[in-house]
């Protein structure tokens, strides 16, 4: 049987598009490669789509599923280091990923660094 988890985790804190990029995988460094992504924050978590959210929608019928990040424990912070481009931070996972996220558009960037660092100060750490 489905487990019906409690309301506050299915509610969907924040959405839109991003600029986003794998860099490690389980602590293992992967080739940087940048693509548009759906990212939907949710307080215990993110998913990233890689289809638009009009494709990751009609994908639920098929079973499509995004990639999920278990935030809790997670670290969040600014990086000028790991990319040419402006407006980056980077998201790094208890289990090893590291993903960096990025917009033109500076208002855009920051609403996303805070939500989603309000999210991780929210969750207990382990
Ligand atoms: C990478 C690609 C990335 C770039 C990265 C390049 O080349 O141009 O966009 O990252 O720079 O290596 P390739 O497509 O051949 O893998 P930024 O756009 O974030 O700078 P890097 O190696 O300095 O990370």
């Amino acid at each position: 049987k489905d487990v019906i988890p409690p309301l506050e985790q299915l509610m969907v804190e924040k959405e839109g598009y991003l600029q986003k990029a794998k860099i490690a995988d389980g602590g293992k460094k992967l080739r940087k490669n940048w693509s548009t992504s759906w990212i939907v924050l949710s307080s215990q978590k993110i998913e990233f789509y890689k289809e638009s959210k009009q494709q990751a929608l009609s994908n639920v019928k098929t079973g499509h599923k995004p990639e999920s990040v278990d935030l809790h424990g997670a670290h969040i912070e600014w990086t000028t280091e790991k990319s040419s481009r402006k407006n980056v931070f980077q998201i790094t996972t208890v289990s090893g990923n590291e993903f960096l996220l990025q917009s033109d558009i500076d208002f855009i960037i920051l609403d996303w660094f805070h939500a989603i660092k309000n999210a991780i100060d929210r969750l207990p750490k382990d």
